[in-house]
């Protein structure tokens, strides 16, 4: 069958595994490998409040997020519960959206810990679907040491599918020319907007997988289901025409290098500098801007990471003006003996080709950033649940309910 004019597109879903709980495992490596339970306090059972997430070693006792954690210590008695920390999720978030907008601008967040990417623009550059999602888990994995599942399709629902089959640390390709293959035998509940309600009409008119659904005269379904069948006739043929509906502006454009092996080479650093000046200038000027402020970041093998910049009268966009300017932020701060673990170059503040700024920010590049928008974005679209709930966690009288 055919799948029209999107299946030209290579979409990728991202989702962190097991986000906070993996944060806090991460952090505490006495909890690697034990339940962990992310929270409200469950006093003895007594508590009150919900499962934020859990690690898939507590998964395995039945708790998930949004459980009552008094539940969840019925289940768990033994687990290790551990009040969130939502300034420190949010940062490891951001870091994590940096280094996916190295590969496109064109994504989608939808939460804190997931976002879809068209990468159709960025096989010249990055490899195929599959190449690019396996740089993108890797340099996930080396720079802040979580593991990420992705999806590789020719659309956002199948891409959001894949994801999930084969988490924690899954990479699943959907075929454009296998689509009904894949789709054939998973459960209904995994059709996008399909709640219990649904599921139920369904169950009773015999279909329990897609592959069942696949099979449906379109009418019947319509019939039976009103606008919806048409709905999941298309989610049962594999057809989602949606966009990746990404940010509009962007506010600034770094590149990162973590190294294999610690470096205290001078040389190497600088000549992975001038390879990371080359790579922003080229994205600068692929968007035709100028940039007045250069930006450095040295992280050392203890994982502290410094961050410094500098703003210039006037916006360049050239490799070796960058360079210049980035060298001499880091010779003047690079501590001299210390083993380099990551350098990343970066530019912002935006001047379009007249002269006029694009934005004013200057030197508050940490308060304005593309992070700081796309996470605004992500909370007034999606997340503001989760997001808010982040903020909030940091606060002891959170009220859980
Ligand atoms: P999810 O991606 O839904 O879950 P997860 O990353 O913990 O696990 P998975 O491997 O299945 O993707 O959500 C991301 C984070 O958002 C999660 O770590 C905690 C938070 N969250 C809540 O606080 N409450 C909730 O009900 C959910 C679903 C998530
Ligand atoms: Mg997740």
């Amino acid at each position: 069958m055919t799948h029209n004019t999107y299946t030209n597109r290579i979409i990728l879903h991202m989702d962190m595994d097991a986000f906070f709980a993996a944060v806090e495992q991460r952090d505490h490596p006495e909890y690697q490998g034990k339940p962990v339970i992310v929270g409200a306090d469950p006093k003895e059972g007594k508590g009150r409040g919900v499962v934020s997430t859990c690690s898939y070693e507590a998964r395995k006792f039945g708790v998930h997020s949004a459980m009552p954690i008094s539940q969840a210590y019925k289940l768990c008695p033994k687990g290790i519960y551990v009040w969130p920390n939502g300034r420190l999720y949010q940062q490891v978030s951001k870091e994590i959206f940096n280094l996916l907008y190295e590969f496109t601008d064109a994504i989608e967040p939808l939460s804190i810990d997931e976002a879809f990417m068209d990468v159709t623009g960025s096989v010249k550059l990055f490899g195929s679907g599959p190449e690019i999602a396996a740089k993108i888990k890797k340099r996930i994995k080396n720079e802040t040491r979580l593991t990420a599942s992705v999806g590789v399709a020719p659309n956002k629902y199948l891409a959001k599918i894949a994801s999930d089959l084969e988490k924690p640390d899954g990479l699943v390709l959907v075929d454009a020319d296998k689509i009904d293959e894949f789709l054939a035998p998973l459960d209904i509940s995994r059709l996008w907007g399909a709640g219990i309600k649904t599921q139920t009409v369904l169950k009773k008119m015999g279909i329990h997988t897609i592959g069942d659904l696949f099979n449906f005269p379109k009418e019947i379904l319509e019939k039976k289901l009103g606008k919806l069948g048409d709905h999941f006739y298309n989610l049962a043929h594999g057809i989602d025409t949606r966009r990746v509906e990404s940010d509009e502006v962007v506010k600034s454009i770094s590149n990162e290098h973590t190294f294999g092996q610690d470096v205290l080479d001078v040389n190497l650093l600088h000549k992975t500098i001038f390879q990371l000046s080359e790579k922003v200038g080229y994205r600068l000027r692929n968007k035709k801007l100028q940039g007045r402020t250069v930006h450095l970041k040295l992280r050392y093998d203890n994982f502290s990471t410094i961050t410094r910049n500098k703003t210039l009268n006037s916006a360049v966009d050239s490799t070796q003006m960058i360079y210049s300017v980035v060298k001499d932020l880091f010779n003047n701060n690079y501590q001299q003996g210390r083993k380099v673990r990551l350098v990343g170059v970066g530019i912002s503040g935006f001047m379009n080709e007249q002269g006029d700024q694009l934005s004013l920010f200057d030197n508050q590049i940490k308060k304005h950033d593309r992070i700081d928008q796309l996470q605004d974005a992500l909370t007034n679209r999606f997340g503001k649940r989760i997001i808010s709930r982040a903020e909030s966690m940091d606060s002891k009288n959170y009220d859980w309910d």
